[in-house]
């Protein structure tokens, strides 16, 4: 055992005692509420700044204090991420103002190449729960409408989605695509079915996530990258998170959401595989690590902010023992750096890619966990997370991104998902548990919540 080995196994060892012989005080209703309004307040300070320097655009560039678009038009990505974060912080003017500018600013008839996994969780997936919450016809419209352009994209010899459509001309691009990009839209293309009862969408979004379940490997594992014209795999590294996360999480939820056991039943296979071969315990906490699809054998012992999300979803699956595991791994990722990085070693805990975009994934995991144990630990990791970020991200005209959490250097973009999660989870943490019932609601990916019940 090395020098090194032997002071984390001691650290470690101390703060476990340390929790047991002083177990963590529950939060107070006062310090629920004030960190309440500490949340809310962020959030109506960085839809101040995007609406002073960057309103009308798809995000704000909030060191240079300038409007950003994704393509040639804009999609309205801030106001439509945001408008059910506002709802549900009870932010009514707020809300009223990003609804006006997606009803009146958003188009889809546009010749514009999109990213479909991109405007499927965030504009399809906002627009919906965005219809859900006020009931206003001309959201489902729209979402609709984006729905019918998006539809082209699973037009492959496979099945599986291109990665980008012309929302105009139906043309696709791309087909070199991965398990995210193509098993994401269960939940956004089966509530269209619901809402137009226009079953294709339902059964096009199904077949793509299980080509992928049907491409896995004799140890139920899935790669990274595949030919979605051939099928066949380009990248046969197995992982939780950059470009496979989301294929799992919608598997559970699409269960969750539609009560569909087969989409509960491929989620087991993997889930079982990814405990197996994937899971690994190291002195400062369980991690995930990468493997190879076909051995099981580790590539790289990386981790990072994305694949901190599932520590959220085994807990809201009921593996509660496991999740708590993996949040202790994910909350030293993050106290250890600052704030985490996108990706580190998690043996010998070097950092990989030292940015920070604003991610909502580890205060995400916190919420589960605390909705499932109400253990403070989860409020108090969640609070010096948040916390942080409020803090060291902060500028004057909103919150950026960090390029390299080591240094706190900034960068100048802050992203739409940090209005749509990252402040809505950390709110939902410490809000009265009415405010959002998770027994009637299953979020997307971007932390959009979709009635369980039409
Ligand atoms: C979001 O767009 C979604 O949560 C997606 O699943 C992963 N990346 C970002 C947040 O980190």
């Amino acid at each position: 055992m090395t020098a090194r080995t032997k002071l984390l196994l001691l650290t470690s060892l101390f703060a476990g005692l340390t929790f047991h012989l002083f177990p963590q005080k529950p939060f107070t209703l006062q310090q629920k509420t004030a960190q309440c309004a500490k949340i809310k307040a962020a959030c109506q300070y960085a839809w101040a700044g995007y609406k002073q320097y960057a309103n009308g655009f798809d995000a704000l560039a909030p060191l240079s204090k300038k409007g950003h678009n994704w393509y040639s038009v804009s999609f309205m990505m801030t106001p439509l991420d945001a408008f059910d974060t506002f709802y549900l912080m009870g932010l009514k003017d707020e809300a009223a103002q990003a609804k006006e500018m997606v009803i009146n600013g958003l188009s889809f008839d546009v010749d514009v190449e999109v990213q479909l996994f991109e405007v499927n969780i965030r504009l399809l997936g906002g627009l919906i729960s965005a219809y859900e919450l006020s009931g206003d016809e001309r959201l489902l419209n729209l979402a609709k409408n984006l729905g019918i352009r998006l539809f082209p994209a699973f037009n492959s010899p496979t099945g599986m989605p291109y990665r980008y459509v012309n929302l105009k001309t139906g043309k696709t691009r791309d087909s070199l695509s991965n398990p995210a990009e193509i098993g994401t839209y269960l939940l956004e293309f089966g509530k269209l079915t619901r809402l137009t009862h226009d079953s294709s969408f339902y059964k096009a979004a199904k077949r793509a996530a299980f080509e992928v379940y049907r491409r896995r490997s004799d140890i139920d594992l899935v790669g990274t990258t595949i030919n979605v014209n051939t099928g066949a795999w380009k990248n046969t590294e197995s992982q939780i998170g950059a470009r496979i996360d989301s294929y799992y999480e919608y598997l559970y939820k699409a269960w969750l959401l539609f009560g569909d056991t087969d989409c509960k039943q491929a989620w087991e296979v993997h889930n079982r595989a990814i405990k197996k071969y994937l899971y690994t315990e190291v002195p400062s906490g369980a991690y995930f690590t990468r493997v190879d699809m076909r051995s099981g054998k580790e590539t790289h012992s990386l981790y990072g902010a994305l694949d901190a999300f599932y520590a959220g979803i085994l807990a809201l699956s009921g593996d509660v023992a496991t999740a708590r595991k993996i949040q202790k791994g994910n909350f030293h990722m993050w106290t250890t750096f600052n704030i985490e990085p996108e990706e580190f070693n998690f043996r010998t805990d070097s950092v990989l890619y030292p940015e920070y975009p604003l991610r909502p994934e580890n205060i995400e995991s916190c919420f589960y966990l605390y909705r499932k144990t109400h253990d403070p630990e989860y409020l108090r990791m969640g609070q010096r997370m948040i916390n942080d970020i409020l803090e060291k991200c902060k500028t004057e005209a909103g919150y950026a991104e960090m390029k390299n959490v080591k240094i706190l250097e900034k960068s100048d973009s802050m992203e739409s998902f940090f209005l749509a999660e990252t402040l809505k989870y950390a709110y939902l943490l410490f809000a009265p548990e009415n405010t959002l019932d998770l027994s009637k609601v299953v979020f997307n990916t971007e932390a959009h919540p979709f009635r369980i019940k039409n």
